[in-house]
């Protein structure tokens, strides 16, 4: 997190606040020195960086405490940590005004736009609501962290989020899989009156800032109109759409063929509780029901590092090592004592994976419960790609230690893992040899039910949320507009019969800790973008998704240039400094996945 620094959540928005955030405890602190009474852009900014860089690395230290250790008191102390931290920023952002119309240099200009855009959660001026803001922003991800499913009651033996997805993942049974799901979905409900409240504060807040509110803020930091940004999303989904539409109708026969007709009917939606996740947001967890009966991937990578006895840090070693092959430093060995790998048995935790960089330098950090399957084996190289970015552009100014837009930020890691391609997987031993051609389609498919599944999930988290900041959709309204967008773009629903006492957005993670999600979305795309350029660079000049850059290090360098200029540009620049493009653009998932296109459409028209 970056407002924490969490990044998980990334953004100098980070910057703030995600979480929490807290009020201004000590009034008699001058909110800023001397600059901020006169007209020197520079000073006032050299001054808000170095404050807010203090009161950063003083929430982070806070949040991390509280994520890896819940109580009441861990979550006070970082609420009240992220009190200080809105309180400040807000202010400085106000203090900003000042300079508007004023002949400041671009640097100048850009700063103070990033200062008065940085924040997640805004929060009202009135130190008492902000401090209610922050403290129910705590107690929500909290709330998410401790959630568990106890199938026979209190005192029986009670199930973790990763149990649940675990089963989730491997159970056949529909009707497990529906008490799973249900079990989950009941932590929600007793925070959704807190969300409601939060929504009020939080909309108060980013009005007090000038913006219509906190979804319109979000939309404003793409360096382009909140408007023009909503259309840019929806063109890339349009883009997509069809590639998402063949594997969905592929996806929903073979599980009608598997659970019969009265369960998966090939006219309705699919259940969401059949889909291998908790969220139906990733499928790869049933690709062996949806396996080309000729053409299978002919490796289970879960079962590989199984069997071989991987270690939570094993994992992590994997991913080093492909940053390394590219010409990257290794991390630090702080790295190693301070990050959080596994759960603990003796506490809660927030085991939802994050990358912190908790001083703004070197102090990076990981924080997962990792399991050893293929899944994670992903994540790890995800989370990475947000700790190498950290470090890259840790010699920016503070307002720049960010990525050029919060999907920059999510697709690092990534891009890296669409390297891990059979050919790596030989060259580091993992494989004895690489499959036949004709195992193509399988992990084409395999790949496809992880990022082609995921689009309109990556799409409709924020449609919901910006509909509900907007007040378009009201409490009254919150579960019945969650399905019905999750039926409209996902093509999914509920398992089991749902009412308004239902609060199932809150039973995902980024709802639940208020982390923006249009940036999976967009980094979903991107990915495929910055994998095609990369390639492009390594003289790769095959299949895209043959392509893999490990040991590269023309690629490395290429990457570890757009890294270094963190959030100093607008997004196009970086992007056009990697890929030679300005536009966020399709064609690279497109491409990357056109076999398999051809190969489901045939299977879609035979049945
Ligand atoms: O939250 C994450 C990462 C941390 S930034 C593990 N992801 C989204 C999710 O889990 O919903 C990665 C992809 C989507
Ligand atoms: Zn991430």
């Amino acid at each position: 997190m970056r407002q924490h620094r969490l990044i998980c959540l990334g953004l100098i928005s980070i910057l703030i606040g995600i979480s929490v955030m807290s009020s201004c405890v000590n009034p008699g602190t001058p909110a800023t020195n001397s600059a901020a009474n006169t007209n020197d852009a520079a000073g006032f900014l050299g001054d808000a960086e170095k404050r807010l860089l203090d009161l950063n690395i003083k929430f982070s230290r806070a949040d991390w405490v509280k994520s890896t250790f819940i109580t009441d008191d861990t979550e006070s102390l970082s609420a009240q940590a992220n009190t200080d931290l809105i309180a400040a920023t807000t202010e400085l952002a106000e203090q900003a005004r000042k300079f508007d119309g004023q002949n400041l240099s671009p640097d100048e200009q850009r700063k103070l736009k990033l200062l008065k855009l940085s924040l997640t959660l805004p929060a009202p001026k009135d130190p008492k609501e902000r401090e209610e803001l922050t403290k129910i922003a705590a107690s929500m991800e909290g709330d998410y962290g401790k959630g568990k499913y106890c199938p026979d009651g209190e005192n029986g033996k009670c199930l973790s989020l990763g149990d649940l997805e675990e089963i989730m993942a491997q159970s056949r049974d529909p009707e497990q899989l529906k008490k799973i799901w249900s079990g989950w979905h009941q932590i929600s409900p007793p925070f959704r009156k807190d969300y409601v409240r939060f929504v009020e504060l939080s909309n108060k807040g980013a009005k007090e800032m000038g913006f219509k509110d906190t979804g319109a803020m979000w939309r404003s930091k793409y360096d382009m109109e909140p408007d023009a940004f909503a259309a840019e999303m929806e063109r890339l989904w349009q883009q997509v759409k069809p590639l998402y539409d063949s594997l969905y109708t592929y996806t929903r026969h073979k599980l009608s063929e598997k659970y019969g007709k009265d369960v998966v009917a090939e006219d309705k939606p699919i259940p969401a509780h059949l889909l291998g996740n908790m969220w139906a947001q990733t499928w790869s967890n049933v690709y062996p029901l949806l396996a080309p009966a000729t053409g299978d991937r002919g490796y289970d990578l879960t079962q590989i590092l199984k069997s071989r006895n991987t270690d939570a840090k094993q994992m992590v070693r994997y991913g080093e090592s492909f940053f390394t092959s590219l010409g990257f430093e290794q991390l630090p060995q702080t790295f190693w004592e301070r990050s959080l790998f596994t759960k603990p048995a003796d506490r809660d935790v927030v085991c939802h994976a994050s990358a912190w960089d908790v001083d703004f330098d070197k102090d990076v950090r990981l924080k997962m419960c990792v399991q050893i399957n293929e899944e994670d084996f992903t994540t790890v190289h995800h989370e990475l790609g947000h700790n190498y970015y950290q470090m890259a552009y840790a010699s920016q100014p503070f307002l720049y230690r960010d990525s050029a837009n919060d999907a920059f930020h999510e697709a690092i890691g990534d891009t890296i893992a669409l390297s891990v391609t059979p050919a790596y997987l030989k060259q580091i031993g993992l494989i004895d040899k690489v499959p036949e051609q004709s195992a193509d389609i399988g992990f084409l498919l395999n790949r496809a039910l992880d990022k082609v599944a995921f689009l309109p999930f990556g799409y409709l988290v924020d449609q919901w949320r910006w509909k509900v900041f907007s007040g378009e959709v009201g409490p009254n309204d919150y579960n019945k507009a969650w399905w019905d967008l999750r039926e409209k773009y996902q093509g999914v629903a509920p398992p089991a019969p749902r009412s308004e006492a239902d609060f199932d957005p809150g039973a995902k993670y980024h709802v639940a800790s208020n982390t923006p999600y249009a940036r999976y979305f967009l980094a979903a795309i991107l990915q495929f973008q910055f994998h095609r350029a990369l390639c492009r660079e390594a003289g790769f000049s095959g299949p895209l998704y043959q392509c893999s850059i490990y040991g590269n290090k023309k690629a490395g360098e290429k990457l570890k240039t757009m890294l270094a200029m963190g959030l100093s540009k607008p997004w196009p620049e970086a992007l056009k400094a990697m890929t030679g493009e300005d536009k966020m653009d399709a064609t690279a998932i497109i491409d990357y996945f056109a076999p398999l296109k051809t190969w489901l459409d045939e299977q879609n028209a035979k049945k």
